[in-house]
């Protein structure tokens, strides 16, 4: 039984027109991310955090799925393996590209998160800092989003995966934050071929078996194909 493990990052859905975080005009060029995407950024200022998420949540659900993410899900409907998707991103673009077998490592736009009890719901189109956790009723909601610092959903399912890969395939991340910096790595170790597809080379390339330049809208289908 052959078992695949993908990672997403940004790359994936910068053709459908959500932006990236470190190519020129990327989000964190234009914003502070120790501001936004850390706990301390939240509790200094929650309302800018909320702003911010509630932004990125808008230009989410007014974006659309592209090739890249629609041939992730025909290659799954036809694997006749074990085929799992671990993305870095916030976006739902996978899963409402048809994806089935998604984890979120760092979390989703689409959820809510309560700071002072840990409980989770979906998010609502705008969060403000006073909305009260439904289940505690503290005002602490926030976005369920995996921020600097702290732990990554999923980590012992995402390396038990790794660990029994027979290929790892990267798609549009720039290989700088951990600890999905390392999968090539982990996966590698474990005997797995693993497939670089990025517009350029990630700062983890020389982790990978192969390399490929392109945009994902084209390099992805024509992988699958
Ligand atoms: C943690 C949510 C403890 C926010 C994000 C070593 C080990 C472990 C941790 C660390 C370590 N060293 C440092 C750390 C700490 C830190 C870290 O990595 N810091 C970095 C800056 C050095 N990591 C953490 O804090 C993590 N937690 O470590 O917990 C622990 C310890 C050990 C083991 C487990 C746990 C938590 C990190 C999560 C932070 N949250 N996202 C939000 O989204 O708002 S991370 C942030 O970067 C993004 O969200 C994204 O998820 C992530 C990666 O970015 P990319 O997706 O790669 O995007 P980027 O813009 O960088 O690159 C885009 C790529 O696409 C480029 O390659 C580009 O060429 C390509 N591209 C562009 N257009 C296209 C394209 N490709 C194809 N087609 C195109 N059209």
């Amino acid at each position: 039984m052959e078992r695949l493990v993908i990672l997403t990052g940004a790359g994936i859905s910068a053709e459908s027109g959500l932006g990236t975080f470190r190519d020129k005009d990327g989000l964190w060029t234009r914003h502070d991310l120790s501001e936004v995407a850390t706990p301390e950024g939240f509790s200094r200022n929650p309302k800018r955090v909320l702003d911010f998420y509630n932004a990125r949540r808008a230009n989410s659900r007014a974006a659309a799925p592209n090739p890249a993410h629609e041939a992730l899900v025909r290659l799954e409907q036809s694997y006749l393996g074990e085929m799992l998707i671990v993305t870095q991103n916030v976006d739902d673009l996978h899963e409402r590209a048809g994806s089935r077998n998604v984890l979120h490592m760092h979390g989703t736009l689409e959820g809510a998160l309560c700071a002072a009890c840990g409980h989770r719901w979906p998010a609502p189109a705008i969060q403000r800092p006073q909305d009260p956790c439904p289940a505690c009723t503290t005002a602490q909601a926030r976005p369920d989003i995996v921020w600097f610092g702290e732990y990554p959903y999923h980590m012992e399912d995402i390396w038990q995966a790794l660990r029994r890969a027979d290929a790892f395939v990267a798609i549009g991340t720039s290989g700088t934050v951990y600890p999905a910096a390392a999968f090539a790595q982990d996966a590698g170790r474990a005997g797995a071929f693993c497939l670089e597809l990025n517009a350029e080379a990630s700062a983890v390339a020389p982790d990978f078996d192969e390399v490929r330049l392109g945009p994902a809208s084209r390099i992805v289908p024509d992988w699958v194909a």
